[in-house]
Parts: C-alpha cells; sequence; structure tokens
C-alpha cells in the first residue's frame, strides 16, 4: 500500500436524541474523519471515535486533529506499507493517542480489503456473517422514561439492554427496570462514576441478576475493580481500563473482570482489536464491541470487528437510525427483528460513504499530499 494523499476532515452531527452518561451530555457530534487515498485513486475510509471534550479519555476532537494533522499522517504518507497489519507499529513512536492512531489504521485496513476485492469482515477473519446487537440507553430524567424506552428497544428486536448509571440514578432504576422485565437480558455501565468505598451499593446490585456491570471504577484502575470482583457475584467488565492487549492480560490474571468490552479507537485499531480479542479468548473471557456514537463509518469498522469469533456477547452497535436523521454512509446500518446486524459482502467496510452528505456536514478539511 502507498498512500499518496489523507484528507482529514471534521464533521458535525447533531444526534437525535442526547444521550447522557455520569461524565456528561452530548447532543452533536464533533467527528473526524480519515479518507486516505493510494497511487490508483482507491480510497480507504476511518472514523476517530474521540469525543468532543476529554471526559471519556484523554482524546478529544481537537487533540485528535492536532496529532492526526502534526505527528501521525506524514509517518503513513509516501512510503510504501506492507499491509495494514504493520500500521499500529509504524504509528509506535507516538505515545497513547489511541483513537487518532484508529483512524488512520482503521482506514488502511478498509483500503487494503478494497484492494483485495475483500470484505472488510473477512479481511480481519471474521467467523460469523451477523452480529447480535443490543443497545445502550443513556441517563433519563425518571425510571418510567427508561421503562418506555427499554420497551421500545425491545420491540425493535434488541437482544440485550444497557442502562447507564451514576450515583443517584442506581439501585433504584435498575430496581424498577428488573421489576417490570423480569427476564431481559440487562446490564449496566456506571463509566468510573464510583469508588471502593460504594462496595455495597454493588452487593445490593447483585440480587437484580445484571448480566454484567461495565466500568464501576477508576478509568485508569485495575487493581481496585479486581478487589470488587471479588467481593460481588455481578461480573465486572471493564471497558475504560483495557487500552492494550497487555491492559487485558494484566487485568484478566488480576481477576478484576469476567467480560471485556471492545473498542477500536480505545485501542488503537483493528490490529490491536484482534490482539485484545485474542487474549480473551485464550483465558475464555467473552468480548462485546462497544460504541462511541459512531457515524457510519465508525459503525461499519465495528460491525467487521465484531464477526471475530470472540465477540460472542450482543455489543453495542444498534441501528444508524437511534443516532442520526440521515447516516453519511448508504444503505444506514439496520437491525433485523432478531435484533442482529448483517455484515455485508461488498469489498472494504462495505457500506457507500456519501460524499455529499459528509460535505454538507463539513466544518474544516484539509488534505495532506
Ligand atoms: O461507555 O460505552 C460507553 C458512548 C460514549 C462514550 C462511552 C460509552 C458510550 C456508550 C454508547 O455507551 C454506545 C453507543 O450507542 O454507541
Ligand atoms: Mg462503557
Amino acid at each position: 500500500m502507498f498512500i499518496t494523499s489523507v484528507e482529514l476532515r471534521e464533521i458535525r452531527l447533531s444526534l437525535v436524541h442526547p444521550f447522557e452518561t455520569s461524565f456528561g451530555r452530548t447532543t452533536e457530534r464533533r467527528i473526524v474523519l480519515v479518507r486516505i487515498v493510494d497511487r490508483e485513486g482507491a480510497e480507504g475510509w476511518g472514523e476517530c471515535t474521540a469525543g468532543e471534550g476529554p471526559f471519556y479519555c484523554e482524546e478529544w476532537t481537537a487533540s485528535a486533529w492536532a496529532t492526526l494533522k502534526t505527528f501521525l499522517v506524514p509517518i503513513v504518507i509516501s512510503k510504501e506499507i506492507e499491509s495494514a497489519a504493520d500500521v499500529w507499529k509504524l504509528l509506535q513512536s507516538v505515545r497513547g493517542n489511541r483513537m487518532a492512531k484508529a483512524a488512520i489504521e482503521t482506514a488502511c485496513w478498509d483500503l487494503e480489503a478494497k484492494q483485495l476485492g475483500l470484505s472488510l469482515w473477512k479481511h480481519l477473519g471474521g467467523v460469523r456473517s451477523e452480529i447480535p446487537c443490543g443497545v445502550s440507553i443513556g441517563i433519563q430524567q425518571t425510571p418510567d422514561e427508561l421503562i418506555e424506552k427499554i420497551e421500545k428497544e425491545l420491540a425493535a428486536g434488541y437482544q440485550r439492554i444497557k442502562i447507564k448509571i451514576k450515583p443517584g440514578w442506581d439501585a433504584n432504576s435498575i430496581s424498577e427496570v428488573r421489576k417490570r422485565f423480569p427476564e431481559i437480558q440487562l446490564m449496566a455501565d456506571a463509566n468510573s462514576a464510583y469508588t471502593l468505598a460504594d462496595v455495597g451499593l454493588f452487593r445490593e446490585l447483585d440480587q437484580f441478576e445484571l448480566m454484567m456491570i461495565e466500568q464501576p471504577l477508576a478509568h485508569d484502575d485495575i487493581f481496585d475493580h479486581a478487589a470488587l470482583q471479588k467481593q460481588i457475584k455481578t461480573p465486572v467488565c471493564l471497558d475504560e481500563s483495557i487500552r492494550s492487549p497487555a491492559d487485558a492480560e494484566h487485568a484478566i490474571q488480576l481477576g478484576a473482570c469476567r467480560v471485556i468490552n471492545v473498542k477500536l479507537g480505545r485501542v488503537g485499531g483493528h490490529a490491536q482489536a484482534k490482539e485484545v480479542e485474542q487474549v480473551c479468548h485464550e483465558n475464555n473471557i467473552p468480548v462485546w464491541c462497544g460504541g462511541m456514537l459512531e457515524s457510519g463509518i465508525g459503525r461499519a469498522h465495528n460491525i467487521a470487528m465484531a464477526t471475530l469469533a470472540g465477540f460472542t456477547l450482543p455489543g453495542d452497535v444498534s441501528a444508524s437510525s437511534r443516532y442520526w436523521e440521515q447516516d453519511i454512509i448508504d444503505p444506514p446500518v439496520t437491525v433485523s427483528a432478531n435484533g442482529t446486524i448483517k455484515a455485508p459482502d461488498t469489498p472494504g467496510i462495505g457500506f457507500e460513504v456519501n460524499k455529499s452528505r459528509i460535505d454538507q456536514h463539513t466544518v474544516r478539511k484539509e488534505t495532506i499530499s
């Protein structure tokens, strides 16, 4: 692969419904897209999953833009690259900044799959053509509103429901939901809103038979999560804390979690995600694909990743219409009545990138060649 030009764009997309977590509320996304072009004029697309501020992790839209433009793009441009699998290593002189790295690394996988005439999911080594899907539901005003949202998602076919929790919106809302839906696959995500001092709360949550509790403690912690897991029955799932295959190995060895959520951006792209999946697979730890309120390009990459063997649990990848009036890919991502998404068979990410729609939403653009 020989990349002759890289286009960076920032697009702004309004969410159909605001999304609230323990760390804040999002109404409009600021998304950096990366388009790479090779000597033959073939293109690959990647999406940066950094948020609008440094609240989920350190990276955010503007830091990712600056890191891509100043450091990462110059590394990959105008040189012979053996394969997409080598890009992570090429970028290793830059520390951290995994979401910025993933934006360009995933674009390379899309381009390479297109060069080979293969769907991205097959090129990655995926084993299933349909992925099981769940939804992540943000913090609501009242338990009744939450229950109404859950009813709607279950009617649409989604296989599991994840609700966001924070202090003051936890045991009571979970209890109400469980009363109304005694049998559903239910889980909660705290996005690091608690400490070990809250162990009493987590013991109380054990009675609700949650599939798992996601990232209850600090975003960069593994040690305290191990202490918590020893004191509760509900499996702990780590999200924020797992940034590399080594993190996954350490967390598993310490007993800090029984499930891992894999996010392409958080671990630095497809090659790293495959390694995290591998480590988990070897240790009998199931994984699932997380979401970061992606536009269609990031969503398409998530679908491809979730076809890998270890992704046995329903993830947070859901239909475009839950996020956007109009997605930037055609066709939009849709979910079947039994809560699955079909991985497309056309080359690369397998969806048409709608350039005129992207143009409409672009607030800045820079081409480096
Ligand atoms: O922790 O999984 C998370 C969204 C933004 C930041 C962090 C998270 C999330 C979600 C939404 O849960 C998943 C999605 O629907 O894309
Ligand atoms: Mg999470």
